[in-house]
């Protein structure tokens, strides 16, 4: 059994007094709650106040990017062994908001991917198809060759702790979400060559989750899918009774 992930992705919202404020609220209403893994990847400058709001308690917290080195001159940058002093668990990686404003590539991403099994950080891979890509047919392919880039060399051992998030990049704040059945698809694609790739054992254990115009009142449909194992949730995690919501869905 897949232990599902429901995970509140802030990318750009709210400073530090808002995102313990929204803790302050939100903590209380998830407490005891055990049946999924929840965790928030909040800003940069937020990521240090999350994790001391959220210690002792059962969320979690990650960055939303991170470089693959230690440290060096590269402006703007935070390392794999930054995010661990400040006690983050989990990192994104590979969004495709990253991809299209920062110039990510897949070679960039499977240098993070690397550095942070390394250095015990739980990646979420995200990755997904243009509508253009869909629409030409290309959905399988455009999948497999993402996974090629993203987790090039990577051996199964180095593997097990990958967790990955669908997130087609036509529903990404569009208001679009894919139906469940679509999403359905998508995720036994990925989950297939993670077992050509990875083999089977790690196929079966890694959570495969969907990113895209999450919402309360979608959330469940999809969860219900046999290969949907949790969600990636942008502009509904915003709002901790919308998260809370989320959080507690139910088919
Ligand atoms: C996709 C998702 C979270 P939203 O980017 O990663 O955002 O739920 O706003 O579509």
């Amino acid at each position: 059994m897949r232990k599902k992930i429901i995970a509140g992705n802030w990318k750009m919202y709210k400073n530090p007094t808002d995102s313990v404020g929204f803790l302050n609220e939100f903590l209380p209403m998830v407490e005891g709650h055990e049946r999924d893994e929840i965790i928030i990847f909040p800003t940069a400058t937020s990521l240090a106040y999350v994790i001391d709001a959220v210690r002792g308690s059962n969320v979690h917290a990650g960055a939303q990017t991170m470089h693959w080195l230690n440290e060096g001159p590269y402006t703007g940058q935070t390392s794999p062994t930054m995010l661990t002093s400040i006690g983050a668990t989990h990192v994104l990686l590979g969004h495709s908001e990253r991809r299209l404003y920062a110039n990510e590539s897949y070679e960039h991403v499977n240098l993070k991917l690397k550095a942070a099994v390394q250095h015990d950080l739980i990646p979420m891979l995200c990755f997904g198809e243009m509508l253009a890509d869909r629409q030409a047919g290309y959905t399988a392919d455009t999948l497999m060759a993402q996974m090629g880039g993203a987790l090039a060399n990577l051996s199964p051992e180095k593997a097990q702790s990958l967790v990955i998030a669908y997130e087609p990049i036509w529903a990404i704040g569009t208001g679009s979400t894919a139906s469940p059945e679509v999403a359905e698809a998508a995720h036994s694609i990925i989950r297939r060559e993670l077992a050509n790739r990875m083999g089977e054992e790690i196929a079966e254990s890694t959570r495969i989750l969907y990113g895209g115009s999450v919402k309360p009142d979608n959330i469940g449909a999809l969860l219900s899918m046999p290969n949907i194992d949790g969600a990636l949730i942008g502009g509904a995690s915003l709002d901790p009774t919308s998260f809370a919501r989320l959080v507690k869905y139910q088919f």
